[in-house]
């Protein structure tokens, strides 16, 4: 009898196909959403589960699954899974780092660039038909080059974005858990370490790429905003839960801030419906890493965590070895 494992979502067929040649795979081609009790029942008779951020695998669901040796998100965050019940309860995590850095970079800036030049904002009202003559204070921004760029969370996203910064001739500040390496600041274009405050302070443009967890709940709430430039814009990749996003909404709304650029949010997809009323917010749907060729490197390297955690093998992204 082959082992059985479970795709909590669709993906790539070719993914399907190379699980297959190793286990009975139950799919979800339908990508339909389980709730966490379906989910768990799913589980139930399975080794392995490949999951994507979405689906909240907690210690009830780890405990009703006694056959289960790996849970492999296809994500790089892990927030979703509950590590130290599936620790407890020796099943591997993995996650899918790395393949995504350069493209999760990338649309940073995108968000970016749309935010501090009001492209989203731009196009809709000329799409509306408002564009009736030029203006000489039609839309004005806020540069981009030579300006301060603040980015807290300096991991391996956050220097893929730092390192895009050179050719905009910017000033690269951080904050992180610590400082890192001087070699690896240097190849951030010199970032420069500061703490929380000062960054918030000093900069005309934040990106948010640090992992979430219990302690960094809430890094931005109503007291950070207060420390921003009136100028800057802020800029979420990382998860929905690192932001207050009603004190963002809040301050959006007076211009205490300029501007803000969100591919997640608190309670995604169920994000809070001002950020639909207001026009200095760009809002992407939780798309940094969606690129054809990292989804389908992100799936492979889920499913090449998976064929490794159930073949005797430790898996190349193992998060708690025990
Ligand atoms: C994913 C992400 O698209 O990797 C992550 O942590 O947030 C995104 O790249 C999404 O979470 C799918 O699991």
């Amino acid at each position: 009898m082959m082992i059985k494992i479970l795709v909590a979502r669709a993906v790539f067929p070719e993914v399907l196909e190379k699980l297959a040649q190793h286990f009975e795979v139950e799919s979800n081609q339908q990508d339909t959403i389980f709730s966490e009790a379906e989910l768990a029942a799913r589980m139930r008779d399975k080794w392995a589960v490949i999951a994507t951020a979405s689906e909240r695998i907690g210690a009830a669901t780890i405990a009703s699954s006694p056959h289960l040796k790996a849970i492999c998100n296809m994500a790089v965050g892990f927030n979703n899974i509950d590590i130290a019940a599936a620790s407890a309860a020796r099943v591997m995590v993995t996650n899918t780092p790395d393949v995504l850095n350069e493209t999760t970079a990338d649309f940073a800036w995108a968000l970016l660039m749309a935010t501090a030049r009001r492209v989203s904002e731009s196009e809709h009202w000329l799409r509306a038909g408002k564009w009736k003559k030029w203006q000489y204070d039609g839309f004005l921004g806020t540069d981009v080059h030579g300006s301060t760029l603040g980015i807290i969370g300096m991991g391996r996203i956050g220097q893929a974005i730092a390192r895009r910064s050179l050719g905009f001739n910017m000033k690269v500040i951080y904050h992180n858990r610590s400082r890192v390496s001087t070699d690896l600041e240097q190849g951030a274009n010199n970032a420069f370490y500061v703490s929380k405050e000062e960054l918030l302070s000093i900069s005309d443009h934040v990106i948010l790429a640090l992992p979430h967890s219990v302690t960094s709940h809430h890094t931005i709430g109503a007291r950070e905003l207060a420390q921003m430039k009136p100028t800057a814009t802020l800029i979420n990749i990382a998860r929905g839960g690192i932001v207050d996003d009603a004190a963002l909404i809040n301050v959006l709304k007076h211009r205490r801030i300029a501007a803000a650029g969100l591919d997640v949010f608190e309670n995604e997809p169920a994000f809070h419906p001002d950020f639909l009323t207001l026009s200095n917010v760009v809002l992407t749907p939780h798309i940094a890493s969606a690129s054809e060729s990292t989804r389908r490197a992100m799936a492979n390297c889920a499913a090449d965590n998976l064929i490794a955690s159930l073949t005797g093998q430790q898996p190349p992204n193992l998060l708690n070895p025990f």
